[in-house]
């Protein structure tokens, strides 16, 4: 295989720029460009070994920096490989690269590092899928996620189900072509339940796609009420600026104020939206339309009530709209006087918190709150999930093919036939994980990463 090399870090200037560089002539190429001012052999260098010295173009003095050796299969890529890093400049570090190019190397193409990482069998294709997750994680739960997939953790969760799976198939595949050699007679139940064991895991597994895709782009959450509950001053509680406009009059929030916050660790994408009520102001009317279709797109519902005033037909509205939405019912204003009738709203919701937004104390509460709400306070970061449409159409393929297998096997259907599904959600399962995936596949996963990795 070609050697290949790349700027590893980002286009800007910086400390440091990497040139990164693989393949089984990375040692000649970085020998021509890289001269140690000890005097050393480079091509001699063991693995892991780093020396200082000046980086040429030929004859033309470019830099100054260190080089490290890698040595095959001790490296990212498992190939022999060199990283020198020069001084951070973007021209410098594109000099730097092109004087590898002159000295033999050709340039990476996007995630060809990580490419080779897997065909070195260094990765598996979900560990590698997650090395982009790590670098564009935004968040401190996403990049748990993120670096326990990297470590192999969807990989081994995918494995014990195929595994299960390859256990019923082979069996069947004895029982129909040694049906005289089998000890035992064929358990079909115990067959079914192993069966509906592996849907289970399947579909818990489809579950994380979901619980994924929240902590990595933020969980859309809507806050809404009728005019001044103190929609906005939560908006800004949770914001920590004035983000929102805040008055006592009614109808102060017309368009939707978005802004992403963390709150306790989780990423949330707030929108603050106008208060619910019958209104003939045009433009009034246009913010509740705005606001009942945030509504429709939260996962995650903050619906607001003003304890300082009685309940009236606003609130019904609103209590009308949420429907089974996931909802957190903030009752605010709680250092005012108590008028409104709270024990209807206890009825309603299982989950209600009392605050006042004018009290940054709250925050606390809202915290946990609104962590328990959106279901991910309790979830296994390190589990392993589904993290894209490539393992989830898989997952999906083979969640169908065992259920008809199982469906198969309790209607009495032949044992070659249930032997087939079985082997189908097989085939499903071993390219999710990347055991038989075709090239094209490998391609288009790569096709997302940065040319450096
Ligand atoms: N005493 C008290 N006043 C509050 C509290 N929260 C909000 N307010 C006041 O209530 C009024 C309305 O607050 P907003 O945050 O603008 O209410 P809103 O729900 O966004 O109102 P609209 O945008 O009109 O729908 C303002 O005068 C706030 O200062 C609270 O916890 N306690
Ligand atoms: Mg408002």
């Amino acid at each position: 295989m070609r050697t290949i090399a790349a700027i590893a870090t980002p286009p800007a200037e910086g400390g440091i720029a990497v040139i990164r560089v693989s393949g089984e002539n990375a040692a000649d190429i970085a020998a021509r460009v890289f001269r140690p001012v000890n005097g050393r052999d480079i091509k001699e260098m063991r693995g892991y070994t780093a020396c200082y010295g000046e980086i040429f173009d030929g004859d033309k003095r470019l830099d100054d920096g260190v080089l490290l050796i890698y040595r095959a299969p001790h490296s990212y890529t498992g190939e022999d490989a060199a990283e020198i890093s020069c001084h951070g400049g973007i021209y410098t570090a594109k000099r730097v690269l092109s004087a590898c190019f002159t000295a033999g190397a050709v340039p990476a193409q996007a995630g060809e590092f990580t490419k080779r990482a897997l065909l070195n069998g260094k990765m598996s294709l979900t560990q590698a899928e997650a090395v982009a997750d790590v670098i564009s994680a935004q968040n401190e739960q996403f990049l748990l996620c993120a670096a326990s997939q990297r470590e192999g953790a969807l990989y081994r969760r995918i494995r014990a189900v195929s595994d299960e799976l390859l256990s019923t198939v082979t069996l069947i595949q004895a029982w129909i072509d040694y049906p005289d050699e089998m000890e035992d007679e064929f358990d079909g139940n115990l067959e079914a339940d192993k069966l509906r064991h592996i849907v289970t895991e399947l579909e818990e597994l489809l579950a994380s796609h979901g619980e994924g895709q929240l902590i990595r782009d933020g969980i859309p959450c809507a806050i809404v009420g009728r005019p001044n509950v103190g929609k906005s001053t939560l908006m800004n509680l949770l914001t920590g600026t004035e983000k929102s406009i805040v008055t006592d009059i009614e109808g102060t929030t017309r368009d939707i104020v978005e802004e992403t916050v963390m709150l306790g660790g989780l990423m949330l994408r707030l929108a603050d939206c106008a208060g619910i009520r019958e209104t003939d102001d045009v433009v009034e009317s246009i913010g509740v339309e705005r606001m009942l279709k945030k509504l429709g797109e939260a996962a995650v519902v903050l619906a607001v009530f003003d304890s300082s005033r009685p309940l009236n037909e606003d609130d019904e509205r609103l209590i009308a709209k949420l429907g089974n939405k996931r909802t957190l019912c903030i009752i605010n204003k709680t250092d005012l006087d108590e008028k409104a009738d709270i024990s209807a709203l206890e009825d309603r919701f299982a989950d209600i918190v009392r605050i006042s937004a004018k009290d940054p104390s709250s925050l606390k509460q809202l915290e946990k709150a609104v962590s328990d709400i959106a279901g991910l306070g309790d979830l296994d970061l390190t589990a392993g999930f589904i993290a894209n449409e490539r393992q989830r159409i898989c997952a999906t393929e083979a969640l169908d093919h065992t259920r008809k297998a199982l469906e198969a096997l309790e209607n009495g259907v032949t044992l070659d036939a249930v032997g087939i599904m079985c082997e189908n959600a097989l085939d499903r399962l071993y390219e999710l994980s990347g055991e038989h995936v075709s090239d094209t596949v490998v391609d288009q996963v790569f096709r997302r990463f940065c040319v450096g990795k």
